[in-house]
């Protein structure tokens, strides 16, 4: 519980508005009253603003009772342990949303937006949280499984009646909607990486040889100095972090403590040596890595993949011409080109505007590919000539997975995975 100027104890269930009234002492409705609220023995607690909301109008679709009270941990716990001497009982991280969920308030794509926007670090991150939240996705989702729905139903009402065959002209529009609906699923997962760095951030980690100017790199990129910068090698010792917005992307910069030759007596001590074990774990996780270079050859021996890019620093002391972006943390020369040519090896849309739904979960990225794999196969299945029979139960699949997009039928146990990342309260 952090400090503010208002904290709010929040009932849901059949028990919320009795519990809520016992504390104030007067009955609740929609309307909101001022008053006292009292301890199990009667003592003033705090004054605080008391309404209530009947089932099913309200944000769980249970009975809610809403206690606001000053902020201030001690207060608010006061408050809290008098609801549940009268009989509450704290809720679990996301349990608000999850009874929503359950009470078809909320689907459970809203409910995952919902996350996105209490956490949101950037504005665009909170804008795509928001559009979601609005229904963004849910609609797509919608509109594709039903459009799914409709191609089945067309295939499976052949089924029985072997004789009256798809026409050619009917065959090719049901060919043609299967490869959209495939081609659309397929563009859906692949917005996956964009839609993630945009809702959750992305971390780029700067490694090199010591002295190459990471350090100096990372205080540039964020505008102040975070770091620790020295003329002498292995200045930084541990990994260090500082958090910005790139286009709209919250990014976490990682200095990580520098790489040694390898050559006699120029060895790590024991705390570099710590340093820079913990430093890799974060590099292993990095969205992007970036390899600073002053000139000295330098290779750590590692593969970064497609996720590295190649920066040539203090490039203001004269380039050697090698085929690496040049910059300069004391000109700011080929900053902006590094964070453009960053925020798109993330996989992020340089422009933002378009108005897309975007997958931003796992759980959704993962739905989604079955979605697709099961469309590509019915596109298969056409192609070779299959019988209608397999053509129909990969069109189900598809639609299945569209519907648990959506939250409909899914289990306990993936209910349980989205909202264990709320909070409490939430
Ligand atoms: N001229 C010039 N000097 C730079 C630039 N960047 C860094 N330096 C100098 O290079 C030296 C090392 O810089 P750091 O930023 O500490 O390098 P580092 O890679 O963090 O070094 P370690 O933490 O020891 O691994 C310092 O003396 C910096 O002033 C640059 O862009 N131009
Ligand atoms: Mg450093």
């Amino acid at each position: 519980m952090g400090v503010g100027g208002v904290g709010i104890v929040r009932l849901s269930g059949p028990q919320a508005v009795t519990i809520a009234e016992a504390v104030m002492g007067t009955a609740l409705d929609r309307s909101v009253r001022v008053g006292w609220a009292r301890s199990v023995e009667g003592d003033r607690l705090d004054q605080v603003l008391a309404f209530a909301m009947r089932a099913p109008a309200s944000f769980t679709g249970e009975d809610v009772a809403e206690l606001h009270g000053h902020g201030g941990p001690q207060n608010l716990a006061a408050l809290l342990a008098t609801v549940v001497a009268r009989g509450a009982r704290i809720a679990e991280p996301g349990e608000f949303t999850r009874r929503a969920v359950l009470n078809g308030k909320l689907d459970l794509l809203r409910a995952e937006a919902l996350l996105g926007v209490i956490h949101a670090g950037s504005e665009r991150s909170l804008r795509l949280a928001q559009a979601n939240l609005g229904g963004k996705l849910g609609e797509v989702a919608a509109e594709l499984e039903s459009r799914t729905l409709s191609v089945l139903a067309e295939i499976e009402g052949r089924i029985d009646f072997p004789d009256d065959d798809l026409g050619i002209e009917e065959a090719r529009i049901v060919d043609h909607e299967i490869v959209e609906l495939a081609r659309r699923c397929d563009e859906l997962a692949h917005g996956f990486r964009h839609g993630r760095a945009v809702q959750h951030g992305i971390t780029v980690a700067l490694v090199g040889a010591v002295n190459a100017g990471k350090s100096s790199l990372l205080n540039a990129l964020v505008g102040s100095e975070r770091a620790i910068v020295a003329a002498s090698p292995g200045t930084t010792r541990d990994y260090l972090e500082a958090v910005t917005v790139w286009n709209g992307v919250a990014v976490t910069l990682i200095d990580t403590a520098g790489m040694r030759s390898g050559a006699a007596g120029d060895a790590p001590d024991e705390v570099e040596a710590r340093g820079i074990e913990l430093g890799e774990k974060r590099v292993a996780s990095a969205d992007v890595v970036v390899v600073v270079n002053d000139g000295e050859p330098w290779n750590d021996g590692r593969r970064y993949g497609d996720r590295v890019l190649l920066v040539r620093s203090k490039a203001d002391l004269g380039g050697d011409g090698r085929p690496a972006l040049a910059t300069s943390a004391v000109t700011g020369a080929g900053l902006d080109e590094l964070k453009q040519r960053v925020i798109s090896l993330a996989g992020v849309a340089a422009r933002e505007g378009s108005e897309d739904a975007f997958v931003t979960t796992e759980r959704q990225h993962g739905v989604m590919i079955s979605a697709r794999d099961a469309l590509a196969a019915a596109v298969a299945a056409r192609t070779t000539g299959r019988v209608a029979e397999v053509v129909a139960l990969e069109l189900r699949q598809a639609a299945a997975a569209l519907a648990q997009l959506r939250g409909n039928e899914v289990g306990e146990r993936v209910l349980d995975e989205v909202f264990a990342r709320f909070c409490i309260g939430k």
